[in-house]
Formats: structure tokens, C-alpha cells, sequence
């Protein structure tokens, strides 16, 4: 059998940090490493070819070898999975969907021959032998989340590594905690299974060997879900590092309770964790308590980011606005924390019913579901359900804090702060006591080629050509002077303001077009109460 694993594109949107990428040459920022391990679940006799259509062409060669083709994608990739399906279809070509997709969108809109819905893990044996046999079913679904012990080495060999800027690897899946917006804990439960220590090393053995020296993301949907087995693989993550890894760094997501336990921070520090992305949601504490964030509540928000930030790590956060119990002045509440916060990258969308949430089960059950949504809410220029407060004046709100927070200004003081909270400065030691190498070398290696070419690239598009040429000049000097020691840092999160500033103008522009069409008219001015679902 000759399998062709597909990954569809992405549309533009915040977190494509398409215009970052550029910088560093790279094409995307992680590869689908859903399908590179359905890939190693397959059996070995099977043929296999991934195609990725965000870092290269899905040729007719492609799919006349193939003899059946598995998809893989988020809710978001819709558009561009169902023209793949349809594609495939034309050529008789079977096809199998799964992935988080096939959690959110209903089987029979996804066109596909075969869906599956949950971990491959658990059901592959099944569909493997029934697409052998020509008896596939239409739907299949596991009826139990699978150890994450059995999650085989995902098929490195598949995929054109250097297109990407990062790599992946998953420790766990699930999380404790119980959001009402959240359709984690739904698809993948809130019972933290992990793999062993053994399995994730060797998938980092696996990334060093085929020549990978760059950032790995390990994509825990709560790194910290169950501390003590974080604890247990960080303890092991120090040691590879000092021993044969050294500059391996990783970046992963985390509940904000991880501002609790030094001993935790400190490992994390200790493993090369640079950043870390926390849901923050909102400042106001009605709104965390009403959408059961109740991990956020009862203690600064503020100081729990600050302290993450004083072990080394950058913390980038989920902002959510659209609660019920959002009032007007929300907008300049947040805008006002954020900028306290010391966050560069802000990720602040539009509150969004993701169906099968306990939150898209309320708002239907109150009659406020107007469609299934896009699968986005950080590019976002529309809402799924009736908001309490007016829709119009809310998608207006979020436009304008989108704006102050990118503004280039804004955008520079908070790396500074950052800056200065992640990377002090060393202590002035007294005469004699001082070494030499240190206050005159940045303390991180940064001149690598790579690194060279995007700062080149960077001066060029942000210095000549941008719009805020000064602000950059300014921050860029600053960053050779007073943040020489953090450089690479400084540089990296000036390219990521890059891309957040090109993405707010298109937003705000995306905003005006809705606008102007009748359909997001009715849902953004609230004129009909139509209940589609
Ligand atoms: C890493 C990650 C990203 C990366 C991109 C990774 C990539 N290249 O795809 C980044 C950070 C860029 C990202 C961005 C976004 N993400 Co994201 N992301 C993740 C995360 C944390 C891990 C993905 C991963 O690698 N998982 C590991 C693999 C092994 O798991 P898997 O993909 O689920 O695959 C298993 C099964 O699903 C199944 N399977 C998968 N494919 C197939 C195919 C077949 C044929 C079969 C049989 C089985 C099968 O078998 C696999 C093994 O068990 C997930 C959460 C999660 N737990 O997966 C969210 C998640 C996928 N992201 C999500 C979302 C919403 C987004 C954004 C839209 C965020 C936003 N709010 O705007 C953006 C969209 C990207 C964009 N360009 O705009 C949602 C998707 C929800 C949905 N129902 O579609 C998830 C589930 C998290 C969440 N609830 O918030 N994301
Ligand atoms: S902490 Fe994050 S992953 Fe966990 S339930 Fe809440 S939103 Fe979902």
C-alpha cells in the first residue's frame, strides 16, 4: 500500500508568525507531527510520503502514487483540507481524515471516505486492516484515550526538517485543570498521561542525530499537568544537556501555577527552557471565575509572570476577550496589564465557541450559537455566539487594544522589560574580582550564520523599508548596548513584532471587510438573534 500523508495549510493568522519566519528562512514553524506518527504506527511494509502544503507543492505525481491518502489538521485547516479531499476524490483517490479536526467538525462535512476521530494509537490496528481489506467503516472512533507509553518514535524521515524553525516532540496529553472554553479536555481528556522519560529522550536522540541543534517545542497541552512527572523528565533533560546536547532549547506550553514551584522553574531553567506560553485569559477575576479558570485566581497575575520571567524564561500569553462578564473597560484593563507584564507576545483573540465545549453547550442551550466558528480566534473578525456585551463595540475594542499593544513602542518597552526581568544585568563585582570574558562578551552565542542572516534580513525589512524605522533604530542600539548580554533575545522578539504588527494591520483591515458584508454585518451588530445550531 502506498500511503500519502497530507498536512493542509494554514491561513494566515498570528500564529503562522509567517512574517518572522522569513527572517530565518524557514517556511513554517513546526511540522505535523500528528501524521509523522500515524506515519510510524503504519505498518512497515506500507510505502510512505508526507506532504506538508505549508512548506511545499502537493503535486499530481503525489497523489497518483498514492493508493490512499490520510489528512491530518485543526479545525482552522478546514478550507484548505476539504480542497485537498476534493481533490482526491476527483481521482477516486481514497481518503482518511483525523486529527483535532475530526473532534470539532462533523464527520459527514469532512467529505472523506474514512474519518477518525481520537488517538491513532488505539485504533489503528482496526482501520489498517480494514483499508487492507477494502472494508473500511465510514467513522471510526477509540473508545478509550490510549497509554501515551504505546505513542511509537514519530517518522522523522519524512519530513524536509530545515523548512521549519522549530521541532517537535510531546511528553503528555490532556490536563488536569477544567476551562470552560477549552476543548483540550475534551479531545485528549483531563487525565495527564505522559510517555516515559525513555521515549522522549530517545526522540530528542532521534532530532540531534539527523543534525537538529535548534529550538524544540514540546507540545504538552500542560507541560506541568502532572508536576511530578515534569519534574521527573526535566531531572533527565538537564542531564542529556550537560552531557552530550548542550544548546538544545526547549519552549512549551504550561498552566500559570507553574509560578509556584521554584523547584519546578528552576529545572525548567536548568533543561534550556527559554519560553514558556501561559494561558493567561483575562486580568479581571469574575471573568476567570465565570469560564472556571480557577488556577488563575486568588494571586497577582503580575508577580506569578514576573517570577517566571526572573528564572530566564519568556512567557507569552493566551488573552481572551468576549466573557460575559467583560464591561467596557476591559479593553484598557488588559491593555494596561499587558504592558505591566513584561509579555512581548500577547496573543489576544476573540472569545470562541469551539464546538463540543462545555462552553458552546451552554451558549446553545441560552440560544446564542450562531455557527460551529473558524477554528481561530487570534485573526479574528467575527464571533460565533451573542455576546453580552455589543458585538460590534467588542470586535471595536479588540481591534484598537490590538493596535495599542503592537504599536511599535508599546511592543519594544515590553521586550525591554522582559529583558531586564529574564536577564539582569551581572552584579558589578568589586576591582580585581571581575571577569574579563564576561563583560565583554554577550553572555549568549548568537553570531552563528543563521542568526547573521536574519539580523541582516531583519535591518532590511525593519530598518530600511519598515514603517517605524526610528523605533527600530533606537531598540536595535539599544540591544548592541545595554542588552549586548541578551542580543540574540532582543533580536529574535524584534522580528516577532515584525510579524504582529504586519498581522494587526491586516486584522484591522479584515475587520473593515466584515464589515462591509451583510452576513458578519447581522452577527457583528447584533441585529438578528438567528440561532443556526
Ligand atoms: C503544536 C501545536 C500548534 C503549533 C503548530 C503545530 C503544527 N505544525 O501543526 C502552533 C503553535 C503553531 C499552533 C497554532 C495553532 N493551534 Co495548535 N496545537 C498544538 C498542540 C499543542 C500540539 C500539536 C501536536 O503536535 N500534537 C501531537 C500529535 C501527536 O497529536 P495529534 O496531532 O492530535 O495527533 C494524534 C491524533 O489526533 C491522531 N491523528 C492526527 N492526525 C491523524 C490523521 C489520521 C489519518 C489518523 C488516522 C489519526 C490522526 O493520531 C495522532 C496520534 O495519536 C495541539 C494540542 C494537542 N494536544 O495536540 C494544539 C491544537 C492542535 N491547536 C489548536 C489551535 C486552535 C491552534 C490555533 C488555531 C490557535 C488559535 N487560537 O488561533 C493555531 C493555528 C495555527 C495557525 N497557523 O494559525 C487546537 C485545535 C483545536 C481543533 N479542534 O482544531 C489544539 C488541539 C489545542 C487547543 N485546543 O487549543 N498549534
Ligand atoms: S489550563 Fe489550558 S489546557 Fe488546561 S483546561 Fe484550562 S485552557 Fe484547557
Amino acid at each position: 500500500m502506498n500511503a500519502l500523508l497530507i498536512y493542509p495549510e494554514f491561513p494566515e493568522t498570528f500564529w503562522s508568525f509567517k512574517h518572522a519566519l522569513k527572517f530565518l528562512g524557514k517556511r513554517a514553524a513546526q511540522p505535523p507531527l500528528g501524521l509523522m506518527t500515524v506515519a510510524a504506527l503504519l505498518p512497515s511494509a506500507w510505502k510512505k510520503r508526507l506532504v506538508d502544503t505549508n512548506v511545499e507543492r502537493l503535486s499530481d505525481r503525489d497523489l497518483a502514487w498514492a493508493d490512499v491518502v490520510l489528512l491530518s489538521g485543526m479545525h482552522i485547516q478546514r478550507e484548505s483540507l476539504l480542497e485537498i479531499v476534493e481533490r482526491c476524490r476527483a481521482r477516486g483517490l481514497r481518503t482518511v481524515v483525523g486529527g483535532p479536526i475530526a473532534s470539532s467538525v462533523p464527520a459527514a462535512e469532512l467529505m472523506a471516505d474514512h474519518v477518525v476521530i481520537g488517538e491513532a494509537e488505539s485504533l489503528i490496528a482496526d482501520l489498517v486492516r480494514d483499508l487492507e481489506k477494502r472494508t473500511a467503516k465510514p467513522v471510526y472512533q477509540a473508545d478509550e484515550r490510549p497509554e501515551m507509553t504505546v505513542s511509537p518514535l514519530p517518522d522523522l524521515s519524512l519530513i524536509k526538517m530545515k523548512r521549519y524553525s522549530t521541532m517537535t516532540v510531546q511528553y503528555s496529553r490532556g490536563c488536569p485543570f477544567n476551562c470552560e472554553f477549552c476543548d483540550i479536555i475534551e479531545i485528549y481528556g483531563r487525565r495527564p498521561r505522559t510517555k516515559a522519560v525513555a521515549q522522549v529522550l530517545a526522540e530528542l536522540e532521534q532530532l540531534r542525530t539527523a543534525g537538529w541543534r535548534e529550538a524544540v517545542f514540546i507540545v504538552d497541552d500542560n507541560f506541568i499537568g502532572n508536576k511530578g512527572r515534569a519534574k521527573e523528565l526535566l531531572r533527565a533533560l538537564v542531564e542529556w544537556r550537560t552531557q552530550v546536547a548542550a544548546g538544545f532549547d526547549f519552549i512549551t506550553e504550561a498552566s500559570l501555577n507553574l509560578a509556584d514551584d521554584a523547584e519546578l522553574m528552576q529545572l525548567m531553567r536548568g533543561a534550556g527552557f527559554k519560553s514558556v506560553f501561559l494561558g493567561i485569559e483575562t486580568p479581571d477575576e469574575s471573568g476567570l471565575v465565570a469560564s472556571n479558570k480557577l488556577q488563575n485566581t486568588r494571586r497577582s497575575l503580575l508577580e506569578s509572570v514576573a517570577r517566571i520571567q526572573s528564572y530566564g524564561i519568556e512567557v507569552m500569553g493566551g488573552f481572551i476577550l468576549g466573557f460575559d462578564t467583560d464591561k467596557e473597560d476591559i479593553f484598557d484593563r488588559m491593555v494596561e496589564f499587558i504592558e505591566k507584564s513584561g509579555i512581548p507576545i500577547a496573543m489576544v483573540g476573540l472569545l470562541q465557541a469551539m464546538p463540543g465545549t462545555q462552553l458552546f453547550r451552554r451558549l446553545r442551550r441560552e440560544g446564542r450559537i450562531v455557527d460551529a466558528g473558524g477554528g481561530n480566534n487570534t485573526f479574528c473578525d467575527r464571533l460565533n455566539f451573542l455576546p453580552r456585551m455589543d458585538a460590534a463595540k467588542l470586535v471595536e475594542g479588540y481591534r484598537e487594544e490590538m493596535k495599542k499593544i503592537y504599536s511599535c513602542e508599546a511592543y519594544y518597552e515590553r521586550v525591554k522589560l522582559y529583558l531586564n526581568r529574564a536577564h539582569p544585568k551581572p552584579e558589578k563585582l568589586p576591582r580585581g574580582q571581575r571577569v574579563k570574558s564576561q563583560s565583554r562578551r554577550p553572555t549568549e552565542p548568537w553570531m552563528t550564520p543563521a542568526n547573521m542572516r536574519a539580523l541582516a534580513h531583519s535591518i532590511v525589512q525593519q530598518g530600511v523599508l519598515g514603517r517605524h524605522k526610528w523605533s527600530y533604530w533606537k531598540f536595535l542600539a539599544e540591544a548592541a548596548t545595554r542588552y549586548r548580554r541578551c542580543f540574540g533575545a532582543a533580536m529574535t522578539l524584534a522580528a516577532m513584532g515584525y510579524h504582529f504588527q504586519v498581522m494587526t494591520q491586516k486584522l484591522s483591515k479584515a475587520i473593515d471587510s466584515a464589515r462591509q458584508t451583510a452576513e458578519s454585518g447581522e452577527i457583528l451588530l447584533q441585529e438578528t438573534g438567528r440561532q443556526i445550531l
